[in-house]
């Protein structure tokens, strides 16, 4: 006897693409799914039986790049930059990250949940199941803490953390970059570690922000404390990010705008997913496209993500980022569902659980109104969502 089912659905189940299944049956038991197959094959019974009245089902969403815990916002940097400067001089002028530093170290962690939460509910009525959020906003140890215990508390979906202290060098280490980097290795990370707030690791290893070097100190912290590692890769320039993060089988090499064929097949080779976040691309007027055919080519899974964050891509919704993808990467609808499916899981090493619909996986999963499921990333600005099921 399964908890319950539901009945005169489609399903794209995101098995092997859209994975269809038309005129299925869905059965949940124990907040897992029990069964999944053509309707006139289900011979079982079930305490509940919904109607889905031909409705699209899809598995939940999985945002596996965000910053969504952060304190203000930096429209007035929008306003800067529309009037010429660009997004680096901002950096280098004291603005940028370090503003929003500033605002998240004032900021309580009532403050900090409750902003975060506010923005969390464009994700839930888009029909999302899992967020990755990342610190990084706090760069010193209290406040990264604080990001981390923020992040946990929120409600509604499933929160991966990310530990990201090493995302610009804050105010009192200007010019000790090396210094900062062994403050996070040795000070901040077994912190955080040690309260349980961190899933994974990343670095922002940019022209920018950190060097190679900087980056392989802090991954071998976190192998050393068996954490997984991620990367901000590529974005602006190419330091050889998407090879490096291979080299400690990174989870995932986020953005590579910039990562060469070489890079590409280090990825493919050691298993890191890419993710790939048309947000920042979009908001920062950039025209190198990341090499999407040499990804495709080395069958490098393409994950998408919002990276929802005040500076470089204040984007909350994951289906316009859909959107965004296809239009200006030319990722086909299917591609982009999958990334922010399947391949979102797997950036963030839970795609035994989440990002399809199959036996076992965990009962979180969307009811849409579409005729396709290409729809999704098609249409600009509507929320064909109907419902939202949570753990069944
Ligand atoms: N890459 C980005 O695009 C953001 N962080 C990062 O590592 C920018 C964050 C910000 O400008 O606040
Ligand atoms: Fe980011």
């Amino acid at each position: 006897m399964h908890d319950a089912v539901w009945m005169n659905a489609n399903l794209a189940t995101m098995v092997g693409g859209y994975g269809v299944i038309e005129d299925a049956a869905l059965a949940v038991t124990g907040g897992r799914i029990s069964w999944v197959g053509a309707r006139n094959e289900w011979r079982h019974s079930a305490r509940a039986e919904h109607d889905a009245r031909g409705a699209w089902i899809l598995p939940g969403f999985v945002d596996c790049h965000t910053h969504l815990v952060h304190a203000g916002n930096r429209a007035h940097e929008f306003e800067l930059r529309l009037k010429g400067a660009t997004y680096e001089e901002i950096a280098k002028a004291g603005g940028g990250i370090v503003s929003t530093v500033q605002a998240t170290r004032a900021a309580s962690e009532d403050e900090l949940v409750v902003s975060a939460q506010k923005r969390l509910r464009q994700w839930r009525v888009e029909g999302t199941a899992v967020v990755e959020v990342k610190s990084g906003y706090g760069l010193d140890r209290d406040t990264e803490l604080r990001m981390l215990r923020a992040a946990r508390r929120l409600t509604g979906v499933k929160v991966q953390t990310t530990f990201l202290g090493a995302h610009a060098v804050p105010a009192e280490f200007k010019g000790r970059a090396d210094a900062y980097i062994d403050f996070v290795c040795d000070e901040v990370l077994p912190a955080a570690v040690a309260e349980k707030l961190v899933d994974a690791v990343d670095v922002f290893c940019e022209r920018i922000a950190f060097t190679r070097a900087q980056t392989t100190r802090v991954f071998d912290a976190a192998k050393r404390l068996g954490l997984p590692v991620k990367l901000h890769a590529d974005q602006l320039s190419d330091l050889g990010g998407a090879g490096l993060a291979a080299k400690y089988h990174a989870l995932s090499a986020d953005h590579l705008e910039h990562t060469s064929e070489s890079g590409v097949e280090a990825m493919a080779r050691a298993g890191t997913t890419a993710v790939l976040l048309p947000g920042a691309f979009y908001f920062l007027h950039e025209t190198k496209l990341p090499p999407i055919s040499a990804l495709r080519r080395h069958g490098v899974p393409i994950a998408l993500a919002t990276d929802n964050n005040p500076g470089s891509s204040p984007l909350c919704s994951p289906l316009l980022a859909m959107n965004m993808a296809c239009t200006l990467f030319r990722l086909t609808p299917e591609e982009a569902l999958a990334g922010f499916t399947i391949n979102g899981a797997r950036a963030l090493g839970i795609h035994a659980t989440y990002g399809t619909l199959e036996l076992g996986k965990a009962a979180d999963f969307v009811l849409w109104d579409i005729e396709s499921p290409g729809e999704l990333a098609y249409a600009m600005g509507a929320n064909p969502c109907l419902e939202v099921i949570s753990r069944g």
